[in-house]
């Protein structure tokens, strides 16, 4: 069912200041910075070998981003992983009394279909499944 890791969800201010630890210090490279609307998001995603660390910026105090640094500060967001077979995966989850924030996948960064578990039933971590074939 799981595949791999996608990308590691960190929660930040502002890009443009977190760029300057995770680019200009660290030195990973930069792939893109685009808008994601559906999340109320502004992605950054950062080459990290086989994965991606994704900095995930709020474009609105309502956004779920917002509400969680508002709450416990910058940090870690969630953990992407990879899955064939989306929608049949959710079913399959749902079915195994798996607390399901997306009963269907929607689109994600990237246009890929994402669903996210809720971390209640992920021993505290968001967990995003995103499609992968
Ligand atoms: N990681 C771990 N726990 C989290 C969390 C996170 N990212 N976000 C919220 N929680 C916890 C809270 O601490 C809280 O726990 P307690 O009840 O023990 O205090 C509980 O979940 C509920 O949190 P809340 O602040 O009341 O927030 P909501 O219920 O309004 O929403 C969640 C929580 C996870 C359902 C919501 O943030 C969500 O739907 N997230 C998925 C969408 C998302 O994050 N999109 C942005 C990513 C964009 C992308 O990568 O494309």
């Amino acid at each position: 069912m799981i595949k791999g890791i996608d990308h590691i969800g960190i929660a930040v201010k502002s890009i443009e200041d977190a760029k300057k630890f995770w680019v200009g210090t660290l030195g990973l490279k930069l792939l893109r910075i685009e808008d994601v609307p559906e999340q109320k998001v502004r992605v950054a995603m950062l080459e990290a070998g086989d994965a991606t660390i994704e900095l995930l910026e709020p474009t609105s105090p309502d956004s779920p981003v917002a509400k969680f640094i508002e709450k416990r500060g910058e940090g870690l967001h969630h953990v992407t992983l990879q899955t064939d077979k989306l929608a049949d995966r959710l079913k399959a989850l749902k079915a195994a009394g798996v607390n399901l924030i997306d009963e269907k996948p929607r689109v994600g960064a990237g246009g890929t279909g994402i669903a996210f578990l809720h971390p209640k039933s992920a021993h505290g971590v968001l967990i995003e499944l995103c499609e992968s074939e």
